[in-house]
């Protein structure tokens, strides 16, 4: 072999990339790993706009693999911002001395399985081609930034911006006349940071967005300790929750409570400040849409109760999908940021953006002059890193027209007709509905598991059988079904890309039942996958 071959390439040095590396290294193999930015921190490199902030808690936002890592880092925030977690990211990357195999500034442009080597060979946009046997995509769900295709987008004579493609240097706003589109997790953390700078901030919403105050704090020097100390039943808790973050979901459902006693519940889980204590505290809150009803009027309440002008209050209220069907987004003075005399909204729902022009935005019905264009419109989700990448399986079939009716994989980790190829986060897997690291934690643990038993056996390969592949991917969406996410024109089906096929590309039985079924198909000799030697 030449030095250009190795046991295998991971794509991504987010933690997912830098766990599957880390792991492969452990177990004596080779690996080249490939980053398009410079360093490590994937969907935390990237996403450096004003209030990047996590939507969960900094303790539970880390690897668990590893006593020494936990012990040395201590996280300052109870919600870690973007800069916290990319210090992280680099605390994990030196401490495991992961860096050497990776090649930054690097984007993998393509992958293609040869049949007679029984080999990937993964090309780059510096020109480098490698050779391996195991080709593992860790290349994150919201890498692959969406800016809607409005008409006239390059005439316009100011600056735009995306969220997720943010000047490192940063932008003084000042004296500037904003116009931010979108009001998911990213809009509703950039907009009251714009608004404290800008002279006029003019927000496009669409869809209004349900939204928890996220009460961020320091952590408590008795908080960070707690935590240390157990670990071990921090450990035990949040693997056991279908969500990787354990709560208390209670034995009755909010329908058989009263309101008096719903309203009391729904306050103490406000004031927690942390999104699953509120979306899980009763059984029935994401399968039965008037028991949800209770929870989004909860929501609505807190807008009224802090937005000065009722009618706006009222624009601002989510009304026509299930809270939690779209991502809950958590705030720090979102909703007050509409009291401010230099802010104000526009409704795009009736009177859409039909196109930016020279000067600014035009609607349906009016023009607003701007001087920066923000789009905070979000990404091509979980599917869209991996179609980006000309990745072509047995016969050449390319990934992107396999899935060009929607992904199909086996656990969302194989696709059939890729030998050798794992799909870490991937569509089918319980990846953005569950604490993010605990699932990565789980994908890239049993991956290297695989990967130890294939090498063990002296495979060949390795590859998804397609009745296998079918029916996870049936079962998947079956399984969506008996809940509300369906019902919400979100980023978790797709339904936020024009034309993206509408499927739920996530496995929402919970991350404690998709491990042990992983477990399981381990333990029956990879059920549903076949070994060639
Ligand atoms: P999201 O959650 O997909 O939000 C994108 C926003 O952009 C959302 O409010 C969209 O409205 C809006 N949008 C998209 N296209 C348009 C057009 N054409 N016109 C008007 N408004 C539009 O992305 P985020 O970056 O905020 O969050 C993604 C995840 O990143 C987040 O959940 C965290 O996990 C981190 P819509 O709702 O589609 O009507």
């Amino acid at each position: 072999m030449t030095e250009s071959h190795y046991d295998s390439v991971v794509i991504g040095a987010g933690f997912a990339g830098v766990y599957m590396t880390h792991k492969l290294v452990e177990q004596g193999l080779t690996v080249k790993a490939f980053e398009a930015a410079e360093t490590v921190g994937g969907t935390w490199f990237w996403n450096t706009y004003p209030g990047a902030r996590c939507d969960c808690i900094s303790m539970e936002y880390a690897f668990t693999f590893s006593p020494e890592l936990i012990d040395e880092w201590e996280w300052t925030e109870r919600y870690p911002a973007q800069p916290e977690i990319l210090r992280y990211l680099e605390f994990v990357a030196a401490r495991l001395d992961i860096k050497r195999h990776y090649s930054f500034s690097t984007r993998v442009e393509s992958a293609h399985w040869d049949e007679n080597s029984a080999l990937w060979s993964v090309s780059t946009d510096t020109g480098q081609t490698v050779t391996a046997k195991y080709l593992i995509t860790a290349a994150g769900c919201l890498s692959t930034s969406s800016t809607p295709a409005f008409p006239g987008i390059e005439q316009f004579g100011g600056q735009t911006l995306h969220t997720s493609a943010w000047p490192r240097e940063g932008i003084d706003f000042s004296g500037m006349r904003v116009g931010v589109i979108g009001t998911g997790s990213s809009g509703v953390q950039v907009i009251p940071k714009i608004a404290e700078h800008a002279e006029h901030l003019t927000v496009f919403q669409r869809t209004p967005a349900f939204s928890l105050d996220c009460g961020n704090r320091p952590l408590t020097e008795k908080e960070k300790r707690d935590f240390k100390e157990n670990i071990e039943e921090f450990k035990v808790l949040s693997r056991q929750s279908g969500s990787g973050q354990f709560t208390d979901t209670l034995e009755v459902n909010a329908l058989d409570h009263t309101e008096e006693e719903r309203t009391a519940v729904y306050e103490d889980r406000w004031n927690r400040h942390r999104a699953i204590d509120l979306i899980a505290c009763y059984p029935d809150l994401f399968t039965d849409r008037a028991a949800n009803e209770t929870i989004a009027e909860f929501f609505r309440s807190k807008i009224r109760a802090v937005v000065e002008d009722p009618e706006l209050a009222e624009a601002l209220s989510p009304r026509d999908y299930p809270l939690g069907a779209k991502r809950i987004t958590l705030d720090t003075g979102y909703f007050q940021t509409y009291n401010r005399d230099n802010v104000s909204l526009v409704s795009v729902k009736d009177a859409p953006i039909e196109a930016i022009t020279a000067a600014g935005i035009r609607t349906a019905d009016a023009e607003y002059p701007l001087d920066a264009i923000v789009f905070a419109t979000g990404f091509d989700a979980i599917t869209g890193p991996l179609m980006n990448i000309d990745i072509r399986g047995r016969d050449g079939v390319q990934l992107r027209d396999k899935w060009a009716d929607g992904p199909m994989t086996y656990l969302g980790l194989a696709v059939d007709g890729f030998p050798n190829m794992f799909t870490l986060t991937g569509p089918g897997s319980p990846n953005v509905l569950t604490n993010v690291v605990c699932a990565i934690e789980q994908h890239v643990e049993w991956t290297a598991d695989a990967v130890a038993h294939l090498e063990s056996v002296e495979a060949r390969t390795f590859e998804a059988d397609e009745t296998a592949a079918k029916q996870w991917t049936a079962e998947a969406v079956e399984l969506a079904d008996t809940t509300l996410y369906p019902e919400g024109n979100s980023w978790y089906t797709g339904a936020n890309i024009p034309g993206k096929p509408r499927v739920i590309m996530s496995y929402v039985g919970g991350l404690n039942v998709y491990r042990e079924i992983c477990d399981d198909v381990t333990a029956k000799g990879y059920e549903g996958f076949t070994i060639a030697g």
